[in-house]
């Protein structure tokens, strides 16, 4: 057997009520859980970051959160700060069955470096281990769902096509945050690399 599901940042911080809230985050937690059943491997993500991590615009004077800076592995959009390690927000959703997973992998510890993408920090060259470990169980198909699907559920996908595995994407069970046309450029994106997008 070789599926893996693949769940990205259900966190607090996410879902309603959370510092980078995205709108109806904790709708897909059902959804997830029931879905787990199906695989035979759950691996988790968890966005992770010191206080001081250089992706919030508290860390920037004159910076507002979502506005944009210059990182030098390029442009990248700057955050409340959320997702603090050993905080409450940078805690899965309580729903969550985090029971099931045989993984957690966590990423953007880094403080100079911004990690959206489940395999690679945004610097698209460091990597979080996730590729090893798939390779090493014989993983390969993986199908994706959780938070947010324009930027982390979208750079995990397009890693993965990249790397050579085949990516479903289940998007019922994502949602997004959504800046100027960021879901129809993901969307698009993801489609192109490859990937199967569906909503059941
Ligand atoms: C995410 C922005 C910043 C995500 C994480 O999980 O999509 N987005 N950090
Ligand atoms: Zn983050």
């Amino acid at each position: 057997m070789s599926d893996a599901l693949i769940v990205i940042d259900v966190q607090n911080d996410f879902c309603p009520g959370g510092a980078l809230a995205v709108p109806e985050g904790d709708a897909i937690v059902p959804g997830i859980n029931a879905l787990m059943e199906r695989f035979d491997a759950v691996i988790l993500t968890q966005d992770w970051h010191p206080a001081d991590h250089l992706s919030f615009a508290s860390q920037h004077p004159g910076k507002a959160p979502l506005e944009m800076t210059e990182m030098p592995y390029g442009p990248q959009v700057l955050w409340p700060d959320h997702c603090v390690q050993g905080t409450r927000g940078a805690e899965f959703h309580g729903e969550l069955n985090t029971d099931r997973a045989d993984l957690i992998i966590r990423k953007g510890f880094r403080r100079q470096i911004d990690s959206y993408s489940a395999f690679f920090e945004n610097d698209q060259t460091t990597p979080t281990g996730l590729e090893g470990y798939l390779r090493s169980r014989g993983l390969t198909a993986l199908t994706f769902v959780g938070l947010a699907t324009d930027f982390c559920v979208n750079f995990s996908v397009l890693d993965a096509r990249r790397l050579g595995f085949e990516a479903t994407v289940r998007t019922d069970l994502c949602r997004a945050i959504d800046l100027d046309g960021s879901l129809a450029a993901a969307t698009q994106a993801m489609a192109e690399a490859g990937a199967d997008l569906s909503a059941a």
